[in-house]
């Protein structure tokens, strides 16, 4: 039987899945539990999550009793959005994110030279987007607070040294460790269908010094060995093209729209785009501008950029990224 599961529910459900403490878990989970819907169909999944239930709370009572064995780590999000990369030992992890960001990562020309997380800034068209660099993961080494790393991103950038006879075996041997904690990277996030235990997680390959000679071939390897369920990306981060390009994409993995907002008989300030997810509406965009806009909003206008003109549209228009709304009370 179907399960039939609404917008509702799946907003519960990422909140669960980005959930960063045993608590906070909790918490997300009542939510999920109580907004799912209730019929035969879901049964299973209502199990499921009874059971994370569960372990969530024994997890809370652990920690309550006994301080923690092991590194942990606990970056605070910032920006609209987390993206972590991840990958085995030199395959451009910190370069990536030295490209991209504000942050300056160790890069070096040898393995394991990352030994902590660290967190960058990228500022893609106005929009600010987290990195986060991290150690590497490798057939016998596995920082453990990675896999909450991984399942919290709202983007995984998982690296692939191009240039290296290694990266295909070593790529399957991070896929691998993540697997065996339950994590499977793929092209969307959410529980796996088949097995509710398992958190899918939106990932990108990204294929570093893509410009060696022999580098399709290496990816081809890895293919042949798995079935890659992300998308690839091909990127010399030598070439300042490529990281641009590299930019776009992770916002548009993202699949968020930029928003500009401007007040009636005023030229737009092309500067801090509000951030909403594709399919948005102006109802959302009001109450992100001002909660109680959402309410007293009578009737937007919007100019999208083929147009020359703004058009009337109602409160559940849906906006276009880069859209410029005027919202009318
Ligand atoms: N030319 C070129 N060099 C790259 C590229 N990506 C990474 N490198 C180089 O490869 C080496 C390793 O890069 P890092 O970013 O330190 O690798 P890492 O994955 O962070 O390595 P660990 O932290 O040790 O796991 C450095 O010398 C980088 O400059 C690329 O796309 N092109
Ligand atoms: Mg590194």
């Amino acid at each position: 039987m179907a399960a039939n599961l609404t917008p509702q529910y799946y907003k519960a459900e990422e909140a669960y899945r980005k959930a960063q403490s045993s608590q906070e878990r909790i918490t997300t989970l009542l939510e999920v539990l109580r907004v799912i819907p209730k019929h035969k169909g879901t049964d299973h999944l209502q199990g499921a999550l009874r059971a994370k239930l569960r372990e969530a709370r024994e997890a809370y009572q652990r920690e309550l009793k006994a301080p923690k064995g092991g590194r942990s780590w606990k970056i605070p999000r910032q920006g609209v959005a987390t993206v972590v990369v991840i990958g085995a030992p030199n395959s451009g992890k910190s370069r990536l994110v030295a490209e991209l960001t504000n942050a300056s990562p160790n890069v070096a020309d040898y393995p394991y030279s990352t030994n902590e997380p660290l967190a960058g800034m990228l500022d893609y068209e106005g929009v600010a987007i987290q990195l986060v660099d991290t150690p590497p993961i490798s057939e016998s080494f596995f920082e453990t607070y990675l896999n909450d790393f991984v399942r919290t991103a709202d983007l995984v950038l998982l690296c692939f040294d191009g240039s290296s006879d290694d990266a295909p075996q070593q790529t399957v041997d991070v896929l691998e460790q993540l697997e065996n904690r339950k994590t499977h990277l793929s092209a969307t996030s959410g529980f796996d269908k088949n097995d509710y235990s398992i958190t899918k997680v939106k990932s990108r390959l990204i294929v570093t010094r893509s410009d060696v000679q022999d580098s399709a071939l290496r990816i081809e390897m890895l293919s042949e060995i798995v079935k890659l369920e992300m998308p690839l990306h091909q990127c010399e981060l030598d070439k300042p093209a490529n990281v641009g390009s590299l930019g776009k994409l992770i916002f548009e993995s993202l699949d968020f729209i930029r928003i500009y907002t401007k007040k009636p008989g005023c030229p737009v300030e092309y500067v801090d785009p509000y951030v909403i997810p594709i399919g948005g509406t102006v109802e959302e965009l009001a109450g992100r501008v001002h909660e109680e806009l959402a309410s007293t909003l009578k009737f937007a206008k919007v100019q999208s950029v083929n147009e020359d003109d703004a058009h009337t549209v109602g409160r559940t228009y849906v906006l276009n990224d880069l859209d410029i709304v005027e919202l009318h009370v």
